[in-house]
């Protein structure tokens, strides 16, 4: 990492590595999991299959999936590699250690029209912009690519240092209008299969609405500060 690359990351709170992982890697991950969707027969050759999770809101059908496809065997060694636990640490400036087993992001494609209302803004870490030191990590793997209103998830650049961002945000109201007025930068985790965005566990951050007419595959994985 750059001594730019790591200040970018303090101010802002995210760094994206573009094609960090290649094809060779990421295919075999994207093939297991439509072959999962097939098998659960939720979705095929580009079409539902059954109306199993229509019955859930768009945001919990992202834990359903993660629950019922199954992991590939090592699935967080193959997601993260020696090289981006390093990368991690180096933006970090101290080591850190894998919090939990890496998880599923997916989620099926047509939910609704694209919207930033309505949205789960939360922090996974207790305090969030109030912890004055980084506590964690966290890895987003695009397995696919992932167009823009695709389903990525989306993070407030910067949020780590305002603690007041995530109140105005679950108060609802037009949080793109809010953004704009403040100046915030809106990070969408959209790219390319094999980008990775590494982000600081207090940034507020959401699931999306996936509007595009794909499945949204994407795999995360936090690691902890050890100290
Ligand atoms: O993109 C998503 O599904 C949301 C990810 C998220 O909120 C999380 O991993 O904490």
């Amino acid at each position: 990492m750059t001594p730019e690359q790591t200040q970018f990351f303090r101010d802002r709170g995210y760094h994206c590595l573009r094609g960090f992982y290649g094809q060779a890697t990421m295919e075999p991950l994207r093939r297991h999991v439509l072959d999962e969707l097939k098998r659960l027969r939720i979705w095929a050759s580009g079409r539902k299959l059954s109306r199993t999770l229509d019955d859930i809101p768009h945001f919990q059908q992202i834990g359903r999936l993660a629950q019922m496809v199954h992991k590939p065997r090592d699935f967080q060694n193959r997601l993260i590699a020696p090289e981006l636990v390093a990368a991690m640490c180096a933006l970090a400036g101290t080591e850190l250690v894998s919090a939990q087993d890496a998880q599923w992001l997916l989620s099926l494609p047509h939910q609704a029209d694209w919207s930033l209302s309505g949205l789960n803004w939360h922090v996974d870490v207790d305090g969030g912009a109030q912890a004055k030191r980084l506590p964690g990590v966290q890895a987003f793997v695009l397995l696919d690519d992932v167009a823009p209103r695709g389903g990525a998830t989306l993070a407030i650049a910067g949020s780590h240092r305002d603690p007041g961002v995530r109140t105005w945000l679950q108060q609802g109201g037009d949080a793109g209008q809010q953004l704009r007025a403040r100046g915030l930068e809106l990070l969408e985790m959209s790219g390319q299969g094999g980008d990775v965005y590494l982000m600081d566990m207090r940034l507020v951050h959401t699931p999306s609405i996936n509007a595009a007419k794909v499945p949204r595959m994407m795999a995360t994985a936090r690691y902890f500060a050890s100290t």
